[in-house]
Order: C-alpha cells, then structure tokens, then sequence
C-alpha cells in the first residue's frame, strides 16, 4: 500500500490529495523535452489531438492543450508517466484498477485564458460513467503568477454535478469565494494531484511570461468499462483538432 490511510481518508473528504516529488528530477526533465516536441510536432489523422484558442492578451492563435497522447501514441511518455506506483495510488483511490479515460497535456503558456472555476464532470463526462479520478503531474513550476491552480479544500461539495453540463461554477477569478475554502496549490516539478471529478477547482489567466505546464491522466474504474476511443471520437466529430487557423474565441466555452 503506497497511500496510507490518513491520505485515503484526506482524498475521500476533500476531494484530492498532493503527493510532493512523486515524480523525480531526472523522469521530469525527460517529460518536459517530451512536451516540448509535441509541441512542435504537426500530428497525423488520429495522432495527438491539439487544440488552439484565441488569447485574450494579444489576440493570437495559441496552443492551449494536447489530447490522445497516450494509447498507441507516445509509449516511451506513457511508460514515464504511468509507473506502477501511480497504478497503485489509483487502485488505493478508486478501490479497483484504472482505466485510462482521457488525457492531455494543458501547456497554459503566456497570454492564456483563466481556467473558470468548474467541476470536471460537467465536461460531458457523465454520458461515460459515474465517477474518474484525475492524476495531475506538474511539469513547470506552478506560482500564483503563472496561474497555478486553485481547489476548494473545504470538502463542501455536492458528490455530483453542481450545475448544468459545460457550466462553469463561478464567472470569478481566484481567490474564489469563500476564500477559507480554497487553496491555491503552489507546487513544483514531479508533484502529483489526485483529484476526483467534482472537486471545484480552476486557475486564473497567465499573465507572466512563464509557461505552466500540467499533465491530466483522468481514469474510471475498470469495472466501468474502456470508454476512451469513444470518447475521443465523439469529441473530434464535434470539435475537430488540429485546426491552428480555426482557434476557438473566448466567448464559446469548449474543453
Ligand atoms: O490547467 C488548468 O489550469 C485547468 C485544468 C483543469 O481544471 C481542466 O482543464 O479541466
């Protein structure tokens, strides 16, 4: 058992829990050139998924988040990211094995919109299963001015959706009100975030001019089923990839 059970015990109240240097110096150093060549690689049909938004800042077409990096793609990644200890944490959290539900790399470079405060669930998730747990790793330094996340830590949250599908829960910027049930969650490269789908949690814009990369691994139980290739082909029909000169506006929200 990797997680003892007081930290069983945090993430059942609060939603999530943080590992400090789960991951070490020398496997980040390798993500992060990893991340840095998929961002600059022009993928195939059926390869990464990448997706571009207008920044509010300067109005340019920016990378905003990389999806379907792992699965055929990007196995050396994925044998990276996916040791086995993570596998235990999640079987520890989920009290079944993971399956891997979805992924993406969110490069929330310079000039990136805020992350409104949400619950992930409310993505469209509830169409493939119940419950996931979300693995975040910290591959940049995440600082208030880069835009590292903020999480209610409170527990004081419904165990389902608080609002309607693709609402947000709040139009504000952190610090969320109340402030004493939020967190900002200051961390460093290697961390690791366990957090379930309904824990409120968002960032603000970036306005530094340091990137602030973070991976999200989110899984279901396995006794729910491998619902990723359909997820992703869903997703893309409706909201095609790879489209640098077709970048979504702030105004229509889409994950
Ligand atoms: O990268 C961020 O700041 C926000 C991450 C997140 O909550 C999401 O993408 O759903």
């Amino acid at each position: 058992m990797l997680l003892g059970s007081e930290q069983v015990e945090e993430f059942r109240s609060k939603g999530f829990i943080v590992l400090k240097g789960f991951l070490d110096e020398a496997v980040m150093e390798e993500v992060s050139a990893y991340l840095d060549k998929l961002r600059d690689k022009q993928p195939a049909e059926g390869q990464e998924a990448k997706y571009y938004e207008e920044s509010p800042a300067t109005g340019e077409n920016i990378l905003v988040r990389i999806e379907n990096v792992l699965g055929d793609n990007n196995p050396e990644l994925g044998q990276l990211l996916l040791a086995p200890e993570a596998i235990e944490c999640l079987t520890q959290l989920l009290g079944e094995p993971p399956i891997l539900f979805k992924e993406k790399i969110n490069y929330k470079l310079p000039g990136c919109r805020a992350d409104k405060l949400h619950q992930d669930h409310a993505a469209g998730w509830n169409a493939y299963g119940d419950f996931y747990i979300t693995m975040g790793i910290v591959v940049d330094e995440n600082r208030k001015e880069n835009a590292a996340l903020s999480f209610m830590n409170s527990g004081n949250y419904e165990r389902k959706l608080m609002t309607e599908d693709w609402q947000p829960l709040s139009e504000d910027d952190p610090p969320y009100v109340p402030e004493d049930e939020y967190v900002l969650l200051e961390a460093d490269p290697g961390d690791v975030i366990f957090f379930d789908s309904f824990v409120p949690h968002g960032s603000p814009p970036n306005t530094s001019d340091k990137s602030r990369r973070n991976i999200f691994l989110t899984f279901n139980k396995k006794s729910e089923g491998d619902k990723r290739a359909q997820y992703y082909e869903n997703k893309w029909s409706n909201y095609a990839p790879n489209q640098i000169g077709n970048a979504r506006s702030e105004e229509s929200y889409r994950v």
